[in-house]
């Protein structure tokens, strides 16, 4: 089988809720390789840029929202998993992305739900094929943050302010 790398998100509810550990235990069952890991507190611009192709749905601005933590915790865990069929093997742990309708054994089953006012707090994010992968992959991490080099990487001089230890 194929070996790929697919992007996790454990998403503010999971965290507000504790669920790191039950959602890292559920996915170890996959036997992948956790190949990068960080805590990160998402901005509307890499909010709406990972969700950009559900910009005219109803339940864009409340998702956005929900992304950054509006409605929990100001933190997002990003992983990105690889190994042979990675993103079908992490997708099928999460299960549907309708919480309601996700099969009770999955993360999104087992922990998942519903707002009143619509939210589908799902818990994960999991990548659905391997473009999605790529895109998103790169857009929440640099070469240097993941172990090896799952895509081509350059070198480019970039010139920008950065904030540093005082
Ligand atoms: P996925 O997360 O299973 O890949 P997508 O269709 O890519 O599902 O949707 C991205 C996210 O948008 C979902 O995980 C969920 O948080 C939210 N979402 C999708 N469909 C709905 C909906 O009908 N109502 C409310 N939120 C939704
Ligand atoms: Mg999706």
């Amino acid at each position: 089988m194929k070996n790929q790398q697919t992007l996790i998100l454990i998403k503010p509810d999971g965290l507000k809720k504790s669920l790191t550990g039950n959602v890292l235990t559920r996915l170890s069952e996959t036997k992948l390789d956790i190949i990068a890991t960080k805590t990160v507190q998402v901005t509307s611009k890499l909010a709406e840029e990972h969700y950009k192709y559900l910009k005219d749905k109803p339940f864009y601005k409340e998702l956005i929202k929900y992304l950054m933590g509006e409605f929990h915790k100001k933190k997002v865990m990003a992983l990105v998993y690889w190994g042979p069929d990675a993103i079908n093997k992490v997708r099928n742990i999460c299960g549907a992305t309708n919480p309601e309708e996700a099969d009770s054994v999955s993360i999104r089953g087992a922990y998942g739900r519903i707002t009143t006012k619509g939210v589908y707090e799902n818990v994960i994010h999991a990548s659905t094929n391997e473009e999605e992968a790529e895109r998103e992959i790169k857009l929440w991490f640099k070469p240097d943050e993941i172990i090896f080099d799952v895509y081509p990487t350059k070198t480019a001089t970039v010139k920008k302010k950065e904030r540093v230890w005082a």
